[in-house]
Order: structure tokens, then sequence, then C-alpha cells
């Protein structure tokens, strides 16, 4: 039997990848995953234990009703960076300002992440797969001094790595440093997350679209026509699409990298700009498709190269298979 490759080994392995290499990012890595290990263990036990179902009573920055395990892998993540000596500070969906962290370590640290600690949180409470998403930057401030909002408003091109941890029927973390598509599964019995799905990569054609069709009549008119399209035996299966929303951006992207599919979140009445935030949310899965063959735009502009004016900025967003994506943006044209 060959020998299992951990997270580690891997890490280790494919370090000279990477050119700052000074295994900080790696360490980045290893408390992602250890971040990741605490929270799959609150979600498993998510009915049995009170602290975890349900609202935490209060509302974030988004406006929504923060749910307590948004609050617990908020927590998780940000003790795990604190305590890192490499992060210098972090930005995340459940907090309305970038946190700069005070130590002298910490202010030595090269980099910056940004998260979204509990992706999917409306599917909290009835037990389908939810995520986690991370993007990490090398800081633009001066190193010893405190982070600042430079260092986190920075384009998706300057991301060092991106990924994601999807907490489903198993337990996998799927990320890039630019050197192609890793994914790895947690084996509960030895607590070690093993690759199990070595150089993804995103068919360039697929039969899924993921999109709320609740929002069909706020759409742009070319996109109900793609939709329709979709729907139609004109596509390249001559059958019509299947229509897939789990409801949790971390799953329906995770479905269409390995099966092939297009996610949309367009620009709705309810959210102008869309719903989906630019920072922590689109431009790690945009680094993720791309370095997959696929694609990440607002319909118009590639999503990687906005230039964030704002810390929770939302953008209207298509990711997915490459064809797929030209053939929804040829329509909104
Ligand atoms: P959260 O990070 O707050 O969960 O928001 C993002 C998200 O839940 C995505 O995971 C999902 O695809 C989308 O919003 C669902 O939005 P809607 O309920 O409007 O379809």
């Amino acid at each position: 039997m060959s020998r299992l490759t951990t997270l580690n080994d891997f890490i280790l392995l494919n370090q000279q990848d990477f050119p700052f290499a000074t295994g900080e990012l790696s360490s980045i890595l290893n408390d992602i995953a250890l971040a990741s290990k605490l929270i799959r263990r609150d979600v498993r036990m998510a009915g049995l234990a009170d602290h975890i179902l349900g609202a935490e009573g209060n509302i974030n920055v988004q406006g929504e009703a923060q749910q307590k395990l948004d609050v617990v892998a908020d927590n998780a993540f940000i003790n795990a960076f604190m305590a890192s000596g490499v992060v210098c500070g972090i930005a995340s969906e459940e907090n309305d300002d970038f946190v700069a962290f005070e130590t002298v370590d910490a202010k030595k640290g090269k980099y910056v992440v940004l998260f979204d600690p509990l992706d999917g949180s409306s599917n909290i409470d009835v037990n389908v797969s939810i995520g986690t998403i991370f993007s990490v930057y090398r800081r633009v401030s001066m190193v010893g001094g405190p982070a600042t909002l430079d260092d986190m408003l920075q384009p998706g091109t300057a991301q060092v790595a991106a990924g994601y941890v999807l907490y489903g029927s198993s337990t996998m973390l799927v990320y890039t440093t630019g050197n192609g598509v890793n994914g790895f599964t947690l084996d509960p019995s030895i607590g070690e997350y093993c690759l199990s799905h070595p150089s993804m990569n995103m068919p360039e054609n697929g039969r899924f679209y993921a999109m709320n069709e609740g929002n069909i009549n706020e759409c742009d008119l070319g996109l109900v026509e793609y939709i329709r399209y979709c729907q139609s035996r004109e596509n390249q299966t001559g059958k019509p699409y299947s229509g897939r929303y789990i409801g949790s951006l971390v799953a329906d992207f995770h479905r269409n990298l390995i099966k092939g599919g297009i996610y949309i979140y367009p620009a709705v009445e309810a959210s102008p700009e869309g719903r989906l935030r630019l920072l922590y949310e689109c431009n790690p899965l945009a680094f993720l498709a791309e370095q997959a063959g696929g694609l990440a735009t607002t319909g118009k502009d590639r999503i990687m190269d906005i230039v964030p004016s704002s810390l929770h900025q939302r953008v209207p967003y298509f990711v997915g298979s490459k064809i797929m994506v030209e053939k929804a943006m040829s329509f909104l044209k």
C-alpha cells in the first residue's frame, strides 16, 4: 500500500515552489488545518450542543443575524493566527473592521489573512454542508509596525495562497499557492489531512448550473436568457442542464471544481452590487478556479483584477468551467 501523503508532508515537499519559502506560509496553512479541525468537531456536534446551533443575538456588519457557529469559527481562526507570529492582521466576514494584532511578535509577521469563517450560514441549523474560505497576502506595510487597511485591500492577483475547507460528508481542505490546486481529506482516525485529490482540474465544460432562481425576476435580461439556455436542449449536451443550488458557495464551488459547472450570484434588487464579498469569498475561489483552468468574473470583468475599495464590498459573481462562464458572459453582452 502506498504511503499516505499528509498535508504537512505535501507542504514541506512543495515549499521550494514558493518564492518566499521561509516556512511561514507553511505554518499559516497548518494553522488553518488545526482551526478547521476544531470547527469540524463543533459542526459534528451541532445538534447535541446548545452553544452551537441558532443565532448569537448580534447583527454583523453585513446586516445578517450572526449564528453562534459563525462566532465560534471566527474565534478559532483569529486565535490560531494571533498565536502564529507570522500573521500581523486579519479581516473576516464577522468583524466590522480589520484586526491588527498588537503583540511584538505578530507585528513582525509578514502576512495577512482574510477569511469567511463559516460560509453557508443559512445551512448550519439544517445539517447541510458548510465551509470556510481563506485568502493570504504578503503585507505591503512596514514589517514591525501594525497591519494597515492597505494590507487588506489588495487585488486578488496579489494573493500568495487561497483555499477553502468543506465540512460535508467528509471534511476537505482544498488550496493553491499558485502552483495548481490540491485537495486533502481529513482522516478522523489519525486526525490528519491526507492528499486525496492531487492536481485538481476543473472540467472546461459541464452540465450543472447553480443560482438562486428565486431572484430570476430581478435579473438582467441577458442572464434570464442564459438560464433559459441552460434549461434548453440547445447546449452542448442536447439535454437541459441540471440545476443544483446548495446555498453554500463552498459546496456548490466544490461540486463544479470536480464535475464541471457554473455558480452565479448576480446583482439583484436586494443586492445591487451582488451578494458575495470580494475579499474573502470571491477572490480566493477565483484564484482556485483559475489555477484549475476555470474562470471567475463579475459577468464583465475578471474578479482578481478588481482593486478593492472597502473591506466588505460585494460584487456580482460568475465562477466555474471556462466554456460555461464565457457562454454566460456572451449572453450578458
Ligand atoms: P454567508 O457567508 O453569510 O453564508 O453568505 C454567503 C452565502 O451563504 C453563500 O454561501 C451562498 O451561496 C449564498 O450566500 C446564499 O444566498 P441566498 O440565500 O441569497 O441564495
